[in-house]
């Protein structure tokens, strides 16, 4: 008998251009588009295997060994609804003597290498990865875009996880989502030297979900009107001009500006939402001195900074200045020192 199983992993995505806001909530379509940098390093990944079986009841899905309920309609379940169709429209139906393993329900267990203490999303990596998975099971021959408009649908940052290095998430216009999917910028061998460090601050839960925050923005804030219109569509041309030219003075501006804002239509909410603590605005202030200092002295910016729904840093920087980088941190921020692995931990300089 046939054993039709196969395993994919995905890694996780840190944006610099950030995605805040639906314009529809079910389909998860975006009111900007976004931009981000794969973090393809062995240890901060999803890992996820699928198995279909004429002898199972109903689809089931096990997360780092615990079985989760699959809602009927929700996120999970669209997946893998859409995967299965998939496979019958471009396998099943074209070559009928191809076994009909969409009509087979799927059990599915996905493990993370990296630890919830790293305070790091896991739904990007996690529906990258499952939809990844299924693709290989299936045999489909899609690309990985394709495979994108599936996984927006799991989590939206979860996209841009199907493509390793620079990755833009076009927003799109269509009502139907079939032109909101991620596109590889460039690949990661274009600029092996950018590194990024993650300094994981606090690795409490965040109070406000980034699903109900982002909505909460949508419906309150002025500010994210222009920042739709009039911020991120800029931005995104100059971001990828920067990427493509290896520009990090302009890579590190845009990053460092697209994060405050970020953090001011968090703020522009009604009521408002803080995600970043004292620790994370003191690493901002550090930062932004280095920067200052290598400026005043005839040289460029040396690293940027970027905040995502939570306290925990993240820092991109050329290759020759993360020691640099990890000894003012812990020279600034010595109280951590005892907790430093727990607490501060830093992911080394991800090799890019
Ligand atoms: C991003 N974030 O671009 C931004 C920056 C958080 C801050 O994508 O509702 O977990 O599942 O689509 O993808 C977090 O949002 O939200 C996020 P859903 P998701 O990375």
């Amino acid at each position: 008998m046939t054993l039709y199983q196969a395993t994919a992993s995905a890694p996780v995505n840190i944006a610099c251009i950030k995605y805040w806001g639906k314009r529809d909530t079910k389909l998860i379509l975006p009111t900007n588009s976004s931009l981000s940098v794969t973090l393809d390093q062995d240890h901060l990944r999803s890992t996820t295997t699928s198995r279909a079986d004429p002898s199972f009841e109903r689809d089931r899905l096990w997360l780092n060994g615990k079985e989760e309920d699959i809602k009927a309609g929700g996120r999970t379940a669209t997946c893998i609804t859409e995967m299965k169709r998939l496979r019958k429209q471009e396998v099943e139906d074209k070559q009928p003597n191809e076994p009909k393993i969409s009509e087979y329900s799927v059990h599915i267990a996905s493990f993370n290498n990296f630890p919830t203490a790293a305070g790091l999303a896991s739904s990007a990596s996690g529906f990258a990865a499952l939809v990844s998975s299924l693709a290989q099971l299936y045999h489909l021959p899609v690309s990985p875009s394709t495979l994108s408009l599936i996984a927006r649908q799991g989590s939206g940052s979860a996209c841009r996880s199907l493509f390793g290095g620079f990755v833009a998430w076009e927003m799109g216009s269509a009502s139907d989502g079939s032109d909101s999917y991620a596109v590889e910028v460039a690949p990661q061998a274009h600029w092996p030297d950018l590194h990024a460090l993650i300094c994981v601050v606090s690795d409490d839960k965040k109070g406000t979900s980034s699903t109900s925050g982002m909505q909460r923005t949508v419906e309150t804030s002025p500010l994210l009107q222009h920042r739709i219109k009039e911020v991120v569509p800029k931005r995104m041309k100059d971001i990828s001009k920067a990427i493509l030219d290896k520009d990090f003075d302009s890579f590190a501006r845009i990053t460092m500006a697209d994060s405050n804002q970020f953090h001011a239509v968090a703020l522009d909410t009604e009521p408002p939402i803080f995600y970043m603590n004292d620790v994370s605005k003191s690493i901002i202030a550090l930062i932004v001195e280095y920067n200052r200092v290598s400026v005043a002295n005839g040289g460029g910016y040396k690293a940027a900074y970027t905040y995502d729904a939570g306290p925990n840093a993240v820092i991109y920087a050329p290759k020759e200045n993360i020691k640099e980088i990890i000894q003012l941190i812990v020279k600034y921020f010595p109280q951590h020192e005892g907790l430093f692995k727990d607490v501060f931990g830093l992911f080394g300089g991800a090799d890019l």
